[in-house]
């Protein structure tokens, strides 16, 4: 069975795609519309996205939605990782106003998590939801090439998601343990 992909993320394309490849499943991407991530948590978001592109397609699709929650920020910025610094703002952008909203904050108060949720929606209205976490910190600069996003200031040990090569951040990351949970949930659904 072909899967629809449902993100814009190209960076979410390039994870997925290695980590899905041993199960043998066909996923692919689409021409999509953007959808309002109106929802109050990643589920809810996980789910719109999912669900719109099972619409529009005619086929399962898997969605994700993720982002970085700072325990000394309340959780934020969360749900709306993505748009923290504005509609157009970089990478760069959103890790300086991150890094400035923590200037003040010593190292052992700067835990944070990483959050992914996945939702495959079926034509039939099936659902399988799975969440995967990564507990870390926030470093008080960036290190590392490697990754996107947040991942030059997201250290798990020693080592920024951005120092990781991608074997070591599919083992340890949020998508990565949120994509082994789905990978068997799927399994499951599939032999039922
Ligand atoms: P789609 O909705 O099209 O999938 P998006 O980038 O808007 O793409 P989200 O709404 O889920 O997706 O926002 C997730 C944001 O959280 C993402 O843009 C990054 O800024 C951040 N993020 C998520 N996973 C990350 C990772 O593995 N490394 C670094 N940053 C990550």
């Amino acid at each position: 069975m072909q899967y629809i992909l449902a993100t814009h993320n190209q960076n979410k394309v390039r994870e997925f795609s290695r980590m899905l490849e041993p199960l043998k499943i066909e996923v692919t991407t689409a021409d999509l519309p953007e959808v309002e991530e109106t929802g109050t948590t990643f589920e809810e978001n996980a789910y719109l996205k999912a669900s719109a592109a099972c619409k529009v397609t005619g086929k399962p699709a898997i969605a994700d939605d993720s982002g970085l929650c700072v325990h000394v920020l309340n959780g934020q910025p969360g749900i709306h990782s993505a748009r923290y610094a504005g509609e157009n703002a970089t990478d760069a952008d959103r890790i300086a106003k991150l890094l400035d909203a923590l200037k003040e904050v010593p190292g052992k108060d700067r835990l944070a998590k990483f959050v992914c949720v996945i939702c495959c929606v079926f034509p039939n209205g099936d659902i399988l939801t799975s969440r995967g976490e990564c507990p870390g910190s926030i470093a008080f600069a960036p290190s590392g090439a490697d990754g996107f996003g947040y991942d030059p200031i997201f250290l798990v040990g020693d080592k920024t998601f951005a120092q990781m090569n991608s074997q070591e951040k599919d083992a340890v990351s949020h998508r990565g343990n949120a994509l082994r949970t789905f990978q068997k949930d799927l399994q499951l659904y599939c032999n039922k």
